[in-house]
């Protein structure tokens, strides 16, 4: 099994986690967002949208982080709790993973990571969106009050989350306003540390691109406006 996988690409490092927890071997390939690695025709063999990350499973290929994840629980692990078969709980999985792609990701990646990649600017609007996002899911957390985002016991569903919130780490966005996620990001640092150690290399990437704005000029991006860099 391979997975193309990106080094600091929130996607990516929750599919690498899940990886991770369910045990199972795989080959990592490395594809380097900055070289555009992945705009290339070879790629979109892999993924027609040419994004990561995509798994190679012995030639069955699959896109979509959150499919990926499903998919990996549903082959090699169908009893395991990551990935619980009661519907009310596997339906409060799904959610968690469906909130996280469609609104919580969705505005942390437009806020945080399009502008550290990208000729944009952070705007109040995305600080607001962001801040919409972040109390949604204190007040998932509040109303479930669970040590994970949809139980007691850690879920994949925690896994994406987890790798969106630390984009906030990486540009120093302080969680004080929100303490029930404060709470929830510190327990699984703590409860997992073999699984917060392939995000951790992710976050501090990001916190180096915060600091030092890659440098893309080479690319040609079919959407987003490049950084003009004074060399
Ligand atoms: N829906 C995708 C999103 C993946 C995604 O956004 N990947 C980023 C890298 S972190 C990407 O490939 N972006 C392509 C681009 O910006 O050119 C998933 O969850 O798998």
């Amino acid at each position: 099994m391979k997975l193309y996988s990106v080094s600091d690409g929130p996607p990516s490092l929750a599919v690498r986690m899940t990886l991770k927890a369910l045990n199972i071997p795989f080959e990592l390939v490395d594809v380097i967002f900055n070289n555009g690695e992945h705009l290339t025709e070879e790629y979109a063999k892999l993924n027609p949208q040419k994004e990561i990350p995509v798994l190679d499973d012995d030639g069955f290929l699959l896109s979509e982080s959150i499919a990926i994840m499903q998919y990996l629980c549903d082959k090699y692990a169908p009893d395991s709790p990551l990935y619980p078969k009661d519907p009310k709980q596997r339906a409060l999985v799904n959610h968690r993973l469906c909130f996280n792609g469609m609104f919580y990701y969705a505005s942390i990646g437009a806020h945080c990571l399009a502008p550290m990649f990208f000729d944009y600017e952070r705007t109040p609007m995305g600080l607001k969106k962001l801040n919409i996002a972040l109390a949604t899911f204190e007040e998932y957390l509040k109303r479930l009050g669970t040590k994970y985002a949809a139980g007691d016991n850690l879920t994949i569903g925690d896994f994406p989350l987890m790798t969106a919130t630390l984009c906030l780490e990486a540009i120093d966005f302080s969680l004080d306003e929100y303490p029930l996620i404060k709470n929830w990001y510190e327990t699984f640092k703590n409860e997992n540390p073999d699984l917060w150690a392939i995000a951790e290399g992710g976050m501090k990437e990001l916190a180096h691109f915060e600091k030092n704005p890659p440098d893309l000029s080479a690319m040609t991006h079919p959407i987003h406006p490049i950084r003009k860099v004074n060399k």
